[in-house]
C-alpha cells in the first residue's frame, strides 16, 4: 500500500461502516499484523505523527488551521520495520472532541473501536499532563460499559480487561515544561505516573478526580510517555508537512526517533481473547464484525469474537483443505492409468496435505466439527 486507505466512515444514515476496499486489502494479508492505532482530540498533530511512524512525509491526510481532517478510520498497512514475516497496521483516527461535529456517541464509538482493533494505543493530546487533560481522556471512564469481555455477564470484572487491552502510549505535544519533580530530573514515564496519582478522600470531587487515573491504571498497566516540543518555529508550523529534518527542531527528531524505535520495538502482533494470532485477514473480519455490532446499538465482546473469527476461519480452512485435496487428484489424473497402491498412496499424502492446509488456518475447532467435514469432503 503506497498511501492509507479509509477503514471506516459513515453510512448515508451516520452510521459506523466498514468500506468493502480496505476489507479486500486486509483479505490478501496472510501475516499477523501489530496493530498501532492513534487516538485523540481533534487537531492536535496525530496524524503528522502517525506519518512519522510510517516513515513517509506524506499519507494520512492533514487538517488545517480552522478545520478537522480525519473522518472515521483510515488505514495504512505496510511491511513491519523491524519484525520479519509481520505486517504494520497503523489506525489513524477521527479527531475525539470536536465541538462542530458535537457528536460525543461516535466519539466513544471510535475510541472503543481503536482499542479493540489494536495492539499498540497511542492517545494523543497538547500540552501538558494536567487535570484538564485527565478529564478529556473521559473516554477510559466509559469503556467498562462499551466493551464486554464475556456475553453473559452484565458488571464486568474490570481486571479481566488488563489481558486483553492493548499497549497504552501517551504522545504528549507542545511540551514546553521541564521534566522535573521537587527540582529532581524525572523520566517521562515517571512524569505520566506523577499525573495519575489519585489523591486521598471520598468527596464527590476527590471521586472525580481519580476517575479518569483509576482506569488508565487498571485498563492499562502496559504505559508509556513520550514528550515532543514544538517540530518547528511557528512561522514554519503552516507548512510542516514540506519541511526537511533541517527545518525541523532537533529535540523534535530526537523524540520522534525514540518513539518510533519504541513503537516498533515494544508492539506486540495482535491476538484475540483466546491467544489466537490476528494475520491481516481475521482483522478484516474482527473489524466488520465490531463496527456492525456497535452499529446495531448492541455491546462488543471480546468472546464472542473469538467463536466468530473461529467460524469463519474453520469453514473457510475447509474449503482450502478440499481444494488442495481435489487440485491435486486432478492433477493426478493426467498420470492414469496408475496402480491401486499408487492411487492409494497419492490419496494418503493429498489428504494429510489437505489437513495441513486446514490446519494452518483453523482454531477453536475442539470438537472437530470442521476437520470431520474436510474428511468427509
Ligand atoms: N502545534 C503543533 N502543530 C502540529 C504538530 N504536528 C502537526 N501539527 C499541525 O497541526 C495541524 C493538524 O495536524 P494533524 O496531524 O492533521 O492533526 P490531527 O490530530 O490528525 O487532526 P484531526 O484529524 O482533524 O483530528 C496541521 O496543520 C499540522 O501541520 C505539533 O506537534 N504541534
Ligand atoms: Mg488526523
Amino acid at each position: 500500500m503506497d498511501k492509507p486507505v479509509c477503514l471506516i466512515n459513515t453510512d448515508s444514515d451516520g452510521k459506523l461502516c466498514v468500506q468493502p476496499a480496505a476489507l479486500q486489502v486486509l483479505q490478501q494479508i496472510q501475516q499477523p499484523v501489530v496493530v498501532v492505532a492513534m487516538v485523540g482530540l481533534y487537531r492536535t498533530g496525530k496524524s503528522y505523527l502517525m506519518n512519522r511512524l510510517a516513515g513517509k512525509q506524506t499519507g494520512f491526510a492533514l487538517s488545517s488551521r480552522n478545520e478537522s481532517r480525519t473522518r472515521g478510520i483510515w488505514m495504512w498497512c505496510m511491511p513491519h520495520p523491524i519484525k520479519a514475516g509481520t505486517t504494520l497496521v497503523l489506525l489513524d483516527t477521527e479527531g475525539l472532541g470536536d465541538v462542530e461535529k458535537g457528536d460525543s456517541k461516535r466519539d466513544t464509538n471510535i475510541f472503543c473501536l481503536a482499542v479493540l482493533l489494536s495492539s499498540t494505543l497511542v492517545y494523543n493530546s497538547c500540552g501538558v499532563l494536567d487535570n484538564r487533560a485527565m478529564e478529556e481522556l473521559q473516554y477510559v471512564t466509559e469503556l467498562i460499559e462499551h466493551i464486554k469481555v464475556k456475553p453473559d455477564e452484565d458488571a464486568e470484572d474490570c481486571t479481566e480487561f488488563v489481558k486483553f487491552f492493548p499497549r497504552f502510549i501517551w504522545s504528549v505535544r507542545d511540551f514546553t515544561l521541564e521534566l522535573k519533580i521537587e527540582g529532581q530530573d524525572i523520566t517521562e514515564d515517571e512524569y505520566l505516573e506523577f499525573a495519575l496519582k489519585l489523591k486521598h478522600g471520598t468527596s464527590k470531587r476527590v471521586m472525580e478526580y481519580n476517575l479518569p487515573r483509576e482506569c488508565i491504571q487498571k485498563f492499562f498497566p502496559s504505559r508509556s510517555c513520550f514528550t515532543f516540543q514544538l517540530p518547528t518555529t511557528p512561522e514554519k508550523m503552516s507548512i510542516l508537512e514540506s519541511l526537511s529534518p533541517a527545518d525541523l527542531s532537533p529535540e523534535f527528531l530526537e523524540v520522534t526517533k525514540r518513539f518510533c524505535k519504541f513503537v516498533f520495538d515494544k508492539s506486540e502482533v495482535k491476538r484475540l481473547k483466546d491467544g489466537h494470532t490476528v494475520t491481516g485477514r481475521v482483522l478484516g473480519n474482527l473489524t466488520k464484525m465490531y463496527v456492525d455490532t456497535i452499529s446495531s446499538g448492541a455491546v462488543p465482546c471480546l468472546e464472542n469474537a473469538v467463536t466468530a473469527m473461529a467460524q469463519i476461519e474453520n469453514e473457510a480452512g475447509t474449503v482450502e483443505g478440499l481444494e488442495v485435496y481435489q487440485s491435486g487428484m486432478e492433477k493426478l489424473k493426467s498420470s492414469f492409468p496408475l496402480g491401486l497402491t499408487q492411487v492409494s498412496l497419492e490419496h494418503q499424502r493429498l489428504s494429510s496435505m489437505a489437513t495441513q492446509a486446514f490446519m494452518a488456518r483453523s482454531f477453536k475447532d475442539t470438537d472437530g466439527k470442521h476437520l470431520r467435514a474436510l474428511e468427509v469432503g
